[in-house]
């Protein structure tokens, strides 16, 4: 049976560079995002590369349509042996915390936090953790380097999300010993490519080709390659936590455009 690999944000990015790869390798991949279109698009591009995709719209923040859609997945392709927890965006840079619209802010936190949590609830409850579904499989969480690391001016919210996910991430991974359950992180740095991830950062589409300037950027290749790396090592390792960021890249870059 093929393994299924289940990627939030699968439709751009780190997520759609992430499912092609693993459709290459074999795997049956769904895709769950938002924009429904925009992951039938996106689906094309990863069964292109050889195995299936579903693209399934869905807000990850609604628990209860979250755990619709696994249940969906589960009945249809039996279990999911990894998940990436990759949507995630920052938004009302390089605005200081008060001068954010409450709107920003909370998309942010429903997003990265309440998404990466609600998912994995429901994975972990209807999959992973099931011993008739083989009580195993491999949770990566996208974090972040500012999961460790305080960002410039403007990024409290996003932030606070991304350290949200290195704690969550290390409780979660002392509560699953004893099962085959790992629990890993991936921080990127400063990703190029064909992320809009830049230009939300900055509400500024335009904005997404200046930041590179003078720093060459990891593409999301390159972190899907990591991907890779964690869920290929045999089950009784687990690679906790990886930074994958530009050569270039000494700390962390500046948001403020003024
Ligand atoms: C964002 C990382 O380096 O672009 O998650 O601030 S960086």
């Amino acid at each position: 049976m093929a393994n299924v690999i289940f990627i939030t944000g699968g439709g751009s990015g780190i997520g759609k560079a992430t499912a092609e790869l693993f459709s290459e390798k074999g795997y049956r991949v769904v895709i769950v995002g938002r924009d429904g279109e925009k992951l039938k698009r996106a689906a094309k591009d990863v069964e292109a590369k050889g195995g299936e995709c579903w693209p399934i719209a869905l807000d990850i923040g609604d628990a209860k349509a979250v755990h619709s859609c696994i249940e969906e997945v589960v009945k249809k392709w039996t279990k999911i042996d990894v998940l990436v927890n990759n949507a995630g965006l920052a938004l009302g840079s390089p605005k200081p915390f008060h001068e954010q619209t409450i709107e920003d802010i909370q998309t942010v936190i429903n997003t990265n936090i309440m998404g990466t949590l609600m998912v994995t609830h429901a994975v972990l409850q209807q999959s992973m953790m099931k011993q008739d579904k083989g009580g195993r499989g491999t949770i990566i969480n996208i974090s972040s380097i500012t999961g460790l690391e305080a960002p410039p001016m403007g990024e409290a919210t996003y932030h606070t999300s991304k350290t949200a996910m290195e704690g969550f991430s290390n409780v979660l991974r002392q509560e699953t010993i004893g099962s085959n359950v790992r629990v890993l992180v991936v921080r990127p740095g400063f990703v190029g490519g064909t992320t809009n991830f830049h230009g939300n950062r900055l509400n500024d589409k335009e904005a997404e080709k200046d930041v590179f300037e003078g720093l060459e950027p990891v593409l999301e290749t390159d972190v899907a390659k990591a991907v890779e790396y964690l869920v290929d090592a045999p089950e009784r390792v687990s690679v906790k936590a990886i930074d994958v960021v530009p050569t270039a890249q000494r700390s962390l870059p500046t948001v403020d455009r003024q």
